[in-house]
């Protein structure tokens, strides 16, 4: 190859590298979760900190409160910016955030979901195949690990009954079929009850859960499959004074959880990793933004699962959602 033609090609390399580079250090990416809570909180801790450290803008809408109502025109005003280069999002439906989310993507925004996916999340073959990734927990394993734990905290045999937010939503959803599926297959002398929908309000997750403490007198044990239905059901096991009698166990490492383990109303709390999940999703879009075309379209985050004999090790506190300030 000629020198000239070789200096050339250099030329426009570096000049393709120094675009991307520079498309990089512009990008701007909007943060949709799925409602305030610590969980999400955490999340955002995890994506502002990938933004600081790559350099990047982020804007963040977190909706007052859970639903496709409350998502889409909150994603539709992100979307009309006409600024965004990705939204990581959590949607909060699996078939009824896929037409939104498509028509940001149609609008030139790629698409990274973290906690929540759409469609079966299988991005590779399933009906929904659009965003680049699924970072998030399985939920589905999740939900087999509290089954496993709740089983044993009542002697593998009884009444339990499932707690949690709404329909249709992969998170939840999977936490609620790997739990059935669990006490259905290993534990016959387990009956399950549910699950109650509380729609993300911890209050209504309580009373739901005292009404059925009322009603089965012989209840064992109850799963909160997240934030709100774990305090509502821990609430609601307060209020009737039969705490360390019923066993619960709590998806989500708050505080409220955490309290409860302490206070032997929850005996095990399963944490998931919020930060990692917003911290790789920024990662995600960088890469992406590089030209890097094998990203994994499902990165699973992983658990720390707490009880009282490891509450103390700080290799297992530090997966307890701490939001400063709170
Ligand atoms: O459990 C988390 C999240 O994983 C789920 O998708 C929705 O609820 C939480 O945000 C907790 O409130």
């Amino acid at each position: 190859m000629a020198r000239q033609h070789l200096l050339a090609l250099t030329a426009a390399a570096t000049l393709a590298l120094g675009a991307a580079a520079q498309a990089q250090e512009k990008l701007k990416i909007g943060f949709l979760p799925g409602v305030v809570d610590p969980f999400y909180q955490v999340m955002e801790l995890g994506v502002n900190k990938a933004a600081e450290d790559l350099g990047f803008e982020v804007v963040t809408q977190i909706p007052p409160t859970w639903g496709v109502e409350a998502q889409t025109p909150i994603l539709d005003a992100l979307v009309a910016r006409g600024d965004l280069d990705y939204i990581i999002t959590a949607p909060v439906e699996k078939d009824q955030m896929v037409a939104p989310l498509q028509a940001a993507l149609d609008a030139g925004i790629k698409i990274i979901t973290v906690d929540t996916f759409l469609g079966d999340g299988d991005y590779v073959g399933g009906p929904v195949t659009f965003p680049i990734s699924y970072i998030g927990s399985d939920n589905v394993e999740g939900g087999r690990i509290s089954a496993r734990g709740l089983a044993e905290a009542i002697g593998g045999k009884g009444k339990v009954y499932i707690n949690s937010t709404n329909p249709n939503v992969s998170s939840v959803g999977g936490r609620e079929q790997g739990f059935a599926e669990v006490m259905a297959k290993d534990y016959p002398d387990i009956t399950v009850i549910g699950p109650d929908y509380n729609l993300d309000d911890p209050n209504n997750a309580a009373q739901q859960t005292g009404a059925v403490l009322e009603r089965e007198h012989d209840l064992a044990g109850v799963f909160g499959t997240n934030v709100f239905s774990a305090q509502g059901a821990g609430q609601a096991v307060i209020n009737a004074g039969l705490g360390g009698h019923v066993q619960v166990v709590a998806y989500d490492a708050t505080k409220d959880a955490i309290e409860s383990l302490n206070n032997d109303v929850v005996t095990m709390v399963l944490a998931q990793k919020p930060f990692d999940m917003g911290y790789m999703a920024v990662q995600f879009a960088a890469a992406d933004a590089a030209g890097v075309t094998s990203l994994p379209k499902r990165v699973e985050t992983g658990f720390a699962i707490i009880d009282k004999e490891n509450i103390s090790d700080p290799e297992v506190a530090r997966f307890i959602y701490q939001v400063p300030g709170q």
